[in-house]
């Protein structure tokens, strides 16, 4: 029996990092499924292990490997599954698990090729603030932005209060920052299809040889480079964690009553509505619309509220 954590998953192949550093290509014994399958009587989660998960590995002869326990996780990133025949009940959609056990996300968007755009930007936040991980926002290719929009950007967001890293895969601008601010910690790249995640992981950690993408191939949809989620351990006890571009990307889990919590510009405003049940939409006496009048809450970040909160289903919690 060995130790280790699953650093990639290939259709029924977990890749498991051993505690002494090798790679072992493991299974998944049918029990683990039918555990997963009780309950409700449902399936109501695809993931049983996540890129992250630690487990322990009993060996074959042959050098691979079968799973026999997978550790309780610290922390998951989760988004919803994209719609499957039979697999939901009422048509509520499935949890995704993107990875566990994280200390860091980094939500990387490009200036231009593809524009930077602060709606998509401010879903994907919502479904990374919702797992309680720290989250971090990185602006790439600001070797293509010929209007300042960058530093635009990047107040915009240290306003609502995140940390924002400004960066060049292609001119190496911006990397020893995010490499020291990095280092020691698991942290994982999330964000649209060729905003350059792969790109800027090669740059910060040169031996990892990431497959990329031309930028020819985004202007045209459905490019995706990164097709699973890696994890990989860099050095010391610094791992990173590529994943694929999400294109559509709806929070898993959460309630209308709940999404301003995730809205880090809001929360200091939210106890002082009127009513503990304020959506903050039409509401009267709403603190939240009264700091938006005032502008201490910006109009964008408003609206990307407001389109988040129409997706949610009426009293589900999906
Ligand atoms: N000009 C410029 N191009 C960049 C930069 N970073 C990445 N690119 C280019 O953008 C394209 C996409 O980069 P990738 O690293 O594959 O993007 P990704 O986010 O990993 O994409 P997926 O794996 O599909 O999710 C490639 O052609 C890169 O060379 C940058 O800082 N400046
Ligand atoms: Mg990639
Ligand atoms: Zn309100």
């Amino acid at each position: 029996m060995i130790k280790g954590r699953v650093t990639k998953i290939e259709s029924k192949d977990y890749y498991i990092l051993s505690d002494a550093g090798e790679i072992v290509r493991c299974s998944l014994p049918g029990k683990f499924k039918n555990q997963f399958n009780k309950g409700k009587g449902k399936q109501y989660k695809l993931d049983i292990v996540a890129v992250g998960d630690f487990v322990t590995v009993n060996l074959n002869k042959d050098g691979t490997g079968s799973i026999a326990k997978i550790e309780e996780r610290k922390n998951q990133l989760s988004r919803k599954a994209l719609r499957l025949k039979g697999g939901s009940v009422r048509g509520e959609r499935l949890e995704q698990v993107v990875a566990s056990n994280i200390d860091n996300i980094f939500i990387v968007s490009s200036i231009v090729g593809p524009k930077i755009n602060n709606k998509v930007i401010d879903r994907i936040l919502v479904a990374a603030e919702s797992s309680k991980i720290n989250c971090n926002i990185i602006i790439n290719k600001i070797d293509l932005d010929k209007s300042s929009k960058t530093e635009y950007w990047k107040k915009f967001y240290e306003a609502v209060g995140y940390k924002v890293f400004c960066t060049s895969a292609l001119e190496k601008i911006g990397i020893s920052e995010l490499h020291t601010y990095l280092t020691g910690k698991v942290n994982l790249f999330w964000g649209a299809s060729g905003v350059g995640k792969s790109s800027v992981l090669n740059v910060l950690f040169p031996h990892l040889s990431l497959k990329t993408g031309r930028i020819s191939d985004y202007s045209s949809k459905g490019q995706h480079t990164t097709v699973t989620s890696i994890m990989e351990l860099v050095g010391g006890k610094t791992f990173v964690v590529d994943t694929p571009g999400i294109r559509e990307i709806d929070p898993f889990g959460i309630q209308k009553i709940d999404l301003a919590h995730y809205f880090l510009d809001f929360v200091p405003y939210i106890d002082n509505c009127k009513f503990n049940t304020c959506t903050h939409f039409h509401e009267p006496g709403c603190a939240v619309i009264d700091a938006v009048e005032n502008d201490e809450i910006s109009i964008e970040r408003y609206e990307s509220y407001i389109n988040l909160l129409d997706t949610i289903e009426d009293g589900m919690n999906f």
